[in-house]
């Protein structure tokens, strides 16, 4: 039976804006409190899903969620109707409503992690919603990310979803973009890669010194168990502490990985050769191969990665074995970094071509292209029991582009968010999206 690679993107939201609101996220700190466009961010994201469709690949699309969160705010003590809610919050805690109304579910890298059916222990795909508890604008993501999964992934005989883990900083879990997946199809049982930021109860753990690591090892190991992944099956690994307070806030900044590649930088874990050694091994017993890339530092430095999200990239199989790198604008922009890729690419490695696309609206809060697609390896039947609302195709993207350009904002500011008329908006905008994506009622504003 065949099997595919299918990247869900998310599509980003009608309040999408530039909050500063992540802290160790150099991008989000650096572009806090400019104006933002949401529509052409939305726009950005399509063409990018079109393209990706154009090219013979199988391509989903993740709904945005209800911003502002009327109910976040009430849970802080905000009361009154809707509108007073707003305004109360705008009066007396304006970075409480920022926080409300961010569009950061666009980042469905961190939406989830997602064990293929060759994986696990039952045969069907799980899902684990990412309970994001770093950031209290990204907590609030995952009830809402819950139901949006389950009605794309409906049928419970193919598809498992867990609840997010416990929403405490020792089992703090972003979802994907700290996951990567090896195999020598999507359709046999591969290595799934867990690398975390630290440890929360083992003290003997390095951990990051000025920026937080979101992820934990605890965590990472929670959700391996809920997926019923064997030992033979994983490999765990810590980030490099140093890189962290350099930036990398996910392991998707520094490190790629698809097939039996992996794509990272010189300086991006600890114990590196280790660890190879145990991807190595492990995946030789499933009978693929594995083969690393490591970039250098004294061609890319740490900090060219996190400014261009070189690694942030979509790493892709095409049908004639060679892969594909789809990469942000903002590596063109840099010189290294640009270099690198055309020697990666002319050296006749597994990587062939690089791809560039404009992402700049997502790119100045820190979401690259991996950032923005969560990846979910599926045999024939598993697509066939895929939602097909939610799969892209040329109508389908027609309508999307027509939805965006009638509901979206072509700028946005801080003082925007305090208006209630957005509230309306975006509520108008998400009740038309279930009906084109065929999800029903997912949001807090349709179930209440
Ligand atoms: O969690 N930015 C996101 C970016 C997430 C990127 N995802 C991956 N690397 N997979 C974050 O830091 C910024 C929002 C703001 O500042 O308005 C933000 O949430």
């Amino acid at each position: 039976m065949k099997s595919f690679e299918v990247n869900f993107d998310g599509l980003v939201g009608p309040t999408h804006n530039y909050g500063g609101l992540s802290f160790g996220n150099v991008a989000s700190q650096s572009n806090s409190q400019q104006a933002s466009s949401p529509k052409e961010a939305a726009l950005q994201g399509l063409e990018k899903m079109k393209a990706l469709m154009d090219m013979g690949f199988v391509q989903g699309v993740l709904a945005p969620q209800e911003r502002p969160d009327v109910a976040a705010l009430r849970s802080l003590g905000f009361s009154g109707t809707d509108a007073q809610v707003i305004e109360r919050a705008a009066k007396d805690a304006m970075p409480l409503l920022v926080a409300s109304c961010s569009a950061s579910s666009m980042w469905v890298a961190n939406a989830a992690t997602v064990s293929p059916s060759a994986d696990t222990a039952d045969g069907r795909v799980h899902f684990t919603a990412a309970n994001l508890n770093c950031k209290f604008h990204r907590s609030i993501e995952h009830p809402t990310t819950s139901r949006v999964l389950g009605a794309m992934f409906a049928d419970q005989q193919h598809f498992a979803h867990h609840a997010a883990l416990p929403a405490v900083a020792q089992f703090g879990d972003e979802g994907a973009a700290n996951h990567t997946r090896f195999c020598r199809d999507y359709g046999e049982a591969g290595v799934e890669f867990f690398v975390y930021g630290r440890s929360a109860f083992d003290s003997r753990y390095p951990a990051p010194q000025k920026y937080p690591a979101r992820q934990t090892h605890e965590a990472s190991q929670a959700v391996a168990r809920l997926h019923g992944l064997s030992e033979e099956g994983v490999v765990f690994a810590q980030q490099n502490p140093s890189v962290i307070d350099q930036g990398v806030f996910h392991n998707d900044v520094i490190a790629v990985g698809n097939g039996e590649l992996l794509f990272h930088h010189e300086d991006a874990f600890l114990n590196t050769e280790s660890m190879l050694d145990e991807l190595r091994r492990k995946l030789a017993a499933r009978g693929a191969k594995f083969e690393s890339i490591s970039v250098p530092r004294d061609q890319v430095t740490v900090d060219d990665a996190v400014r261009s999200y070189m690694f942030n990239s979509q790493l892709l199989s095409r049908a004639d074995g060679s892969m594909l790198l789809i990469v942000p604008e903002e590596c063109r922009a840099n010189p290294r970094v640009w270099s690198y890729l055309q020697g990666l690419t002319s050296a006749g490695g597994p990587i062939r071509e690089v791809k560039v696309f404009d992402l700049k609206q997502s790119m100045q809060n820190g979401g690259g292209p991996a950032c923005l697609r969560l990846r979910v390896a599926l045999n024939e039947t598993e697509l066939a029991a895929v939602n097909p609302g939610v799969i892209m195709s040329a109508p389908l993207y027609d309508t999307l582009t027509g939805w965006v350009n009638k509901h979206y904002r072509d700028a946005l500011r801080e003082s925007d968010l305090a208006d209630p008329q957005l509230l309306l908006e975006c509520r108008t905008a998400l009740d038309e999206l279930t009906q084109i994506l065929k999800l029903g009622s997912v949001y807090p504003f349709q179930i209440n």
